[in-house]
């Protein structure tokens, strides 16, 4: 049954190279994963420019929190870059039981800690930290060129969009967490929420020291296939947040059959490492069928590395039955378009399982 729904989708050949040889094994994957990296990096969300040489954290601010379960701190990151030093903040909370302790990176539509969308407490509880980015202090959501965009120079084709600015601080702000003792930086989530889901993919399919990425209903240009998805489509999304991604994007409106990629592609960038994606039931704009397939269809990039991928009965799973048997794991969630707290308890327990 999901096979014939996604051969309905007629997606893009993910084990085949551009000049269309077969990916047979973990050492071809890997040419086919580059060849990917650099079809999305120039179509879609933009090149990303090189890391700098170093990142620097300097703790502005350190106290007890959470029933001094916790120690939350202010780090203020800097590193060089084309244009002359920039620098931002992140909020860190790490719970004094375990050391080092597991990370989620969280690139965030507020930078308070707790928030609605991030139960900090429940988190630290579970022995995690928390290493949380609010976007706009790395560049504007908008077309403005501040920021981190105002640094670096920007083909107006192929230079990259401000998910692609998102996604590049997460990578730095990890970085900046290898230094630290108190934190165990080989077992680091990078998680977002919609746009910022979408980054978190885009940031995971790029860093490969991320154990996993988690996409909390990122839709369209994040975990939903584009072919033949409901609500929100390439030409919609590409018109109205046009700055999300690189110039050549615009190509792609309202043809979204004839493109060479699409978003079950950059699913496959995380394998063989944990990708989570989930869904919420109400969210038709994301459309959680898209974002499934987009994971039946990703799976292939876990099996040819010998992993497998996700391990899912012959049909969508329903509200509450989380797969998370396999390097891809999905669930879908009652309710709306949200980062919720059930969310969070599905994501952690699957950490916790496989100690990622
Ligand atoms: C919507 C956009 C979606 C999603 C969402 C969000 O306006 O169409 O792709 O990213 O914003 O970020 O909340």
């Amino acid at each position: 049954m999901l096979k014939e729904k996604l051969a309905a989708r007629g997606l893009p050949a993910l084990l085949e190279m551009n000049d269309e040889r077969p990916v047979k094994t973990p050492e071809a994957w890997r040419k086919r994963r580059a060849e990917l990296l650099d079809m999305l990096g120039r179509e879609e969300f933009g090149f990303t420019p090189a890391a700098p040489e170093k990142v620097t954290g300097e703790i502005e601010k350190s106290q007890d929190a959470f029933a001094n379960k916790a120690v939350q701190q202010t780090v203020r990151l800097s590193f060089d870059t084309p244009g002359g030093p920039f620098s931002f903040p992140i909020t860190l909370v790490a719970p004094k039981a375990v050391k080092p302790a597991p990370v989620f990176v969280a690139v965030s539509f507020r930078p308070e800690v707790p928030d609605a969308y991030l139960p900090a407490e429940e988190i630290i509880d579970h022995g995690f930290a928390i290493a949380n980015i609010f976007y706009k202090d790395v560049t504007d959501d908008g077309p403005a060129c501040d920021g981190l965009a105002a640094l670096y120079p920007r083909d107006e084709k192929t230079g990259w969009g401000k998910i692609g600015m998102w996604a590049f601080a997460a990578s730095r702000a990890l970085d900046y967490l290898e230094t630290r003792e108190d934190i165990d930086a080989c077992r680091a989530c990078v998680i977002g929420h919609s746009r910022l889901g979408k980054t978190a993919l885009w940031c995971g399919a790029q860093d490969e020291r991320f154990s996993m990425v988690v996409s909390n209903d990122s839709g369209c240009a994040g975990a939903a296939v584009s072919r033949g998805k409901a609500g929100e489509s390439v030409d919609r999304i590409a018109g109205v947040f046009p700055y999300w991604f690189c110039g050549n994007y615009q190509a792609w409106r309202g043809r979204e059959a004839e493109a060479p990629f699409d978003q079950h592609m950059l699913l496959a960038l995380v394998a063989p490492r944990k990708l989570y994606v989930n869904s919420a039931e109400e969210d038709t704009w994301a459309d959680p069928e898209s974002e499934f397939l987009g994971c039946v269809a990703a799976s292939e990039a876990w099996t040819i590395q010998r992993v497998p991928g996700l391990v899912a009965p012959d049909e969508m799973p329903r509200v509450g039955e989380p797969l998370m048997d396999g390097g891809v794991c999905y669930h879908v969630r009652a309710g709306s378009h949200f980062l919720s707290r059930t969310d969070w308890l599905y994501h952690m327990a699957c950490r916790e399982k496989f100690g990622v």
